[in-house]
């Protein structure tokens, strides 16, 4: 088969979709007018997505609605661009106001790909919301759909001057990346029409294939989750600064339940790469995936699969002569911790960072705990910035000495800071799922406060409450609450059911492997309370669960996942 994409086979009907949206038009203008239905009709579904926008309903009011001849409560998840998570407090200011003013939901929602989403925007209320936005520079454009996602950046501003150079690097390749047309201005700005013949130069008319994400990461940390995504950039700094980078290609979470043809994977090293030669890997790597990412079937259409189809090697030699580079041998590192380090840091600089611990990353006023309130308290004083996690947390950075204590007292008056916080909670998370997802086969968000006690208890019942192995759950096979790189991952398949993977490492380089299927909450705790107790009897010094229930043969390592993640 040729590298590039096979024209023969069926293209599928989001490139059709594409080709005929006029860049990204579609006839969304007219359709945001027409007030007969709170949703969006035919091709305008799909391509509000390429503006950063997903049509949803709560699915727990929709069978009721239904009963009453009502068509489902439409409304629009947005999600804003926010490369590196950095948001300044005039602009959290903003998003706050209309998060409590025209929401359905009121809450601001903090994602695993450090930036936030609105739920339950009213089409009628859409555009305000882009004008907010655009008002304080900010956008949501390509935060969904197939384009190149929000850029993530290692958040914690601690080596304050590696920091600095990578995000720079993060917002560059965002920015880069960006489709060039203007209908985004047009439809949901009130732009001028452009007479002018548009050209996407990088993403062609058609965009990629499927999404792509890109990360900047800085080790020792691997917050990101580097294994999660398209395109890696691991910096290496000597002497305090950034000479050039590793390069790894190839990450992904999804797969399908019963379709053995998809399956997580993690990204292959492409070698290193001096800081100069960082946009033309970056432009080779994602127009390589351009022109040979499948096209045809978009369960095997990312970078992924595309490694997989043609072969790491051939992929790489692609990617050196577009960009007219050569990878070095990668230098050396390492990921030795993957979680936010909760409460202050001080910086090389000598500023100070708070990061704050958001459970589930929903930022609302909940009784006896108003965040949401603490949040604006924070912004209306704070001189620095605020950096969104992919862990979902939200770090309060370049604190001044003297404001630290200023800023604790009101994180901890509004129950941003708690002293009770245990070490499991922090390493835990969950995707967002019911009621507003449309894909979720079970709870995530919903359930993981409990199923966090649970685990808490079991903990203690074996002596090591104060340990806590990373667990995550995420409501469907999709992985946006990235499961697959837990040590205990749990992956919906029904309503109150789920898959039991384990033996994902502490670092986030291991795929963890299905061991129990289809089982109730009641039975994954069960299970689990049996291997916590024989990890807590059994392990070795220092070993961690995921590597504990390799060792002793509980589960198989995942190591070339397209050939074992499923024998
Ligand atoms: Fe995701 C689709 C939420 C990170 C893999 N994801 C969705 C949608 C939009 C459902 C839909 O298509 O209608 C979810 C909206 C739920 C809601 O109500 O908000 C959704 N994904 C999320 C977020 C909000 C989860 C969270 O709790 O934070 C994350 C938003 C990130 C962001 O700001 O951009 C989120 N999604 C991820 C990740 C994790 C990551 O990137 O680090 C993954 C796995 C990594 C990967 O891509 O392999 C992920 N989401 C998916 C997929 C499967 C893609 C695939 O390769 O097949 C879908 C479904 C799809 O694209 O067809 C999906
Ligand atoms: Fe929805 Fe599935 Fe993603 Fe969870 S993993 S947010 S259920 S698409």
């Amino acid at each position: 088969m040729s590298n590039q994409n096979d024209q023969t086979e069926k293209l599928s009907d989001n490139e059709r979709l594409k080709r005929e949206s006029n860049f990204l038009r579609g006839t969304l203008s007219a359709d945001i007018e027409n007030d007969l239905t709170g949703g969006f009709r035919g091709d305008n579904f799909q391509l509000i997505r390429f503006h950063g926008m997903y049509q949803q309903d709560d699915r727990d009011i929709r069978a009721e609605r239904a009963k009453q001849k009502l068509e489902p409560l439409h409304n629009l998840m947005l999600r804003a661009r926010l490369p590196g998570g950095v948001i300044t407090p005039a602009q959290w200011l903003a998003v706050d106001e209309f998060a409590e003013q025209d929401t359905i939901y009121g809450s601001i929602r903090l994602t695993t790909r450090q930036t936030f989403q609105y739920h339950g925007i009213l089409k009628r209320n859409i555009k305000k919301a882009h004008k907010v936005l655009h008002r304080v520079g900010m956008d949501s454009i390509a935060t969904a759909a197939d384009m190149n996602r929000n850029v993530l950046c290692t958040s914690n501003p601690i080596e304050s001057e590696v920091h600095q150079q990578a995000f720079e690097w993060a917002k560059k390749i965002s920015e880069y990346f960006l489709p060039r047309t203007n209908g985004y201005a047009e439809v949901w700005l009130d732009g001028e029409k452009t007479e002018a013949i548009e050209q996407e130069p990088i993403l062609s008319e058609t965009y990629l294939p499927r999404k792509f994400k890109t990360t900047v990461v800085i080790p020792p940390l691997n917050d990101i989750d580097v294994h999660a995504n398209d395109l890696n950039f691991v910096a290496i700094a000597e002497q305090g600064k950034l000479i050039g980078f590793n390069v790894l290609v190839g990450g992904g979470l999804a797969m399908t339940h019963g379709d053995t043809a998809t399956f997580p994977r993690k990204a292959d090293d492409f070698g290193f790469i001096p800081v100069a030669s960082t946009m033309e890997v970056a432009e080779a790597v994602i127009t390589t995936q351009r022109d040979w990412g499948n096209r045809s079937n978009r369960k095997n259409a990312k970078t992924k699969y595309t490694l997989e189809r043609v072969g790491v090697e051939t992929f790489k030699q692609e990617v050196e002569k577009r960009a007219g580079v050569t990878f070095a041998p990668s230098k050396p590192y390492e990921f030795t911790e993957r979680g936010d380090r909760i409460g202050w840091v001080e910086g090389i600089d000598g500023k100070h960072h708070l990061t704050l611990f958001i459970e589930n990353g929903r930022i609302l006023d909940f009784p006896g705990k108003p965040l949401k309130t603490g949040c604006c308290e924070i912004a209306k004083i704070h001189q620095g910035d605020f950096r969104i996690t992919a862990n979902q947390n939200l770090i309060v950075a370049g604190v001044p000495a003297d404001q630290k204590q200023k800023i604790e007292d009101i994180a901890r008056a509004h129950g941003l800071i708690s002293d009770e916080l245990s070490a499991q909670r922090v390493d835990s998370m969950a995707c967002v799922a019911l009621p507003t997802c449309p894909l979720a086969m079970a709870e995530a968000e919903r359930m993981l406060p409990d199923a966090v006690t649970e685990l808490e208890v079991i903990l203690a019942k074996h002596g090591i409450a104060d340990e806590s192995i990373i667990f995550r759950v995420t409501g469907c096979p999709n992985g946006c609450g990235r499961a697959m790189l837990a040590e205990i991952g749990l992956v919906g398949k029904g309503p109150g059911k789920y898959n039991l993977h384990i033996g994902g490492n502490r670092n986030g380089t291991r795929i963890p492997k299905m061991y129990r299927e289809n089982i109730s909450d009641e039975q994954i705790m069960q299970e689990l309370d049996t291997l916590i107790g024989r990890w807590a009897k059994e392990r070795n010094a220092d070993e961690s669960f995921g590597d504990f229930v390799i060792r002793v043969g509980v589960v198989a390592a995942v190591l070339d996942s397209a050939r074992d993640f499923y024998v």
